[in-house]
């Protein structure tokens, strides 16, 4: 279902007069208001008068983390303190935290975009929405709320944890929809299995799962284990939280909600904007947030975009699958590879469950990946030569297809954390000395 067909199906030419007016009247906004931006814009010799059109978001200088966490807590905040209603935190596992401070407008804006991401998932106002984002300073169990309140779902505020109650919740009322992270959703079928279910009987249809970086074969694996339609739902804290894009029943990219969060694909080192079709880092500009609007925001993450209308008729653009993040990137003696590409693998393999981390270490100064995945008690327990097998054959399996050597360690049932949101996938242990 389209929630907003005039803004998600509208045609490119007016979308571009709408976002070179709201690019106009952002600039000037954060010229005028934000000493941060006066100066930034000061430094690279540009005003606001010389937006003239969309290509001019080239002169306009990005904006980093780094840079969110020097103006902490109130340094980008664009709106005067007194018409914000809401808080947001993120948890940087370094530094001060982003915060990102939403006026009443800011919370209509992410209601109405989380509330056409939901639509895509097909949630109607019949739907029953287990929400098992976390709620509190996260943005994913507040942003998915508004979005069902404004369709008029019937809202589970479960929020993750105590999965053994999210099944009897899901069963006694009948949840239709579950929103939760890829790695919490396979948790909740592993629990299901545990308490004598069949997850696949369970009543859900639909998962909307995001805010962890999931590889295609990931969803096949929740698909088959969960009997749902598993769909990608991206966002960020810095820009608004969950519903910045969204993708509909073809899994086909996720729809980026354009007239809000202007997007640009850059090639990270040269910060030249990249041609359609080429995968770099997106960087956005929020065109419509009061509170905390920013320019040309470099999200660190890796996708590309696309701008052909899709098959259901929406015309704005597509971002594929989210590869990874920049700072997640492993270079391992001179290979450079995503967590999400050794996902990709490991899913494939029979032999193994889809819980694995990989654990980064420093051998006689060179780093060393293991690839620790979790194998079946039948497995576990079986002859340690057919455990070496496997692990040789998923070695193989990943030197083939991605030039990288690591150790494999299959490891017995429930070794490795469970988490009722972000997964931890990669265990730092090297001594950088
Ligand atoms: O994770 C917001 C969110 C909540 C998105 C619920 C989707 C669902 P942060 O905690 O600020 O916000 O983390 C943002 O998480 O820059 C990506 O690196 C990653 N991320 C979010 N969604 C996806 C996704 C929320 N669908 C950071 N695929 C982002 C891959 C994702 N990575």
């Amino acid at each position: 279902m389209i929630w907003n067909p005039r803004y998600e199906c509208i045609d490119r030419k007016e979308l571009e007069e709408i976002q070179l007016e709201r690019l106009k009247h952002l600039v000037k906004r954060l010229y005028e208001r934000l000493p941060f931006y006066k100066k930034k814009l000061d430094e690279v010799g540009v005003k606001p008068y010389q937006i003239k059109s969309l290509d001019d978001l080239r002169l306009l200088p990005f904006t980093t983390k780094d840079e969110l966490r020097q103006g902490y807590p109130y340094g980008l905040f664009t709106a005067p303190l007194e018409d914000i209603i809401e808080f947001h935190i993120s948890s940087g596992t370094t530094g001060k935290p982003v915060v990102d401070g939403y006026t009443r407008k800011d919370i209509d804006i992410w209601s109405e975009v989380m509330a056409r991401a939901l639509a895509s998932a097909g949630c109607t106002s019949k739907d029953v929405v287990q929400n098992a984002y976390g709620y509190g300073l996260f943005t994913g169990g507040l942003g998915v709320h508004y979005g069902a309140q404004r369709i008029g779902a019937k809202t589970i505020p479960a929020s993750g944890g105590q999965t053994r109650r999210q099944i009897m919740i899901m069963k006694d009322f009948g949840s239709t929809i579950l929103t939760c992270t890829p790695s919490y959703a396979l948790h909740i079928a592993e629990t299901a299995e545990e308490m004598g279910e069949n997850p696949v009987e369970l009543p859900v249809k639909v998962g909307v799962l995001g805010a962890e970086c999931w590889s295609e074969n990931m969803r096949q694996e929740i698909e088959k284990r969960l009997g749902i339609m598993a769909l990608d739902i991206y966002g960020l804290t810095e820009i608004i939280g969950p519903g910045v894009a969204q993708e509909c029943e073809y899994k086909e990219g996720l729809h980026i909600y354009e007239d809000h969060f202007l997007p640009e694909i850059i090639d990270p080192d040269t910060l030249e904007p990249l041609p359609e079709g080429e995968e770099g880092e997106l960087v956005i500009t929020t065109l419509t947030r009061e509170g905390t609007p920013l320019l040309r925001y470099r999200t660190r993450d890796i996708t590309s975009i696309n701008y052909s209308p899709c098959r259901y008729g929406r015309t704005i653009a597509r971002i594929s699958k989210i590869k990874g993040r920049t700072d997640d990137m492993l270079i391992i003696r001179g290979v450079n590879v995503f967590p999400s590409q050794i996902e990709n693998i490991l899913m494939k393999v029979e032999e193994t469950e889809p819980h694995y981390q990989l654990v980064l270490e420093r051998k006689k100064g060179l780093d060393d990946l293991t690839v620790e995945v979790e194998t079946t008690p039948e497995i576990f327990f079986d002859e340690i030569k057919r455990l070496e097998e496997i692990e040789k054959r998923i070695a193989k399996e990943i030197e083939e297809n991605l030039g990288l050597r690591v150790n494999v360690k299959l490891v017995e049932p429930k070794a490795i954390g469970r988490s009722a949101g972000k997964a931890k996938r990669l265990i730092d242990r090297r001594e950088l000395k």
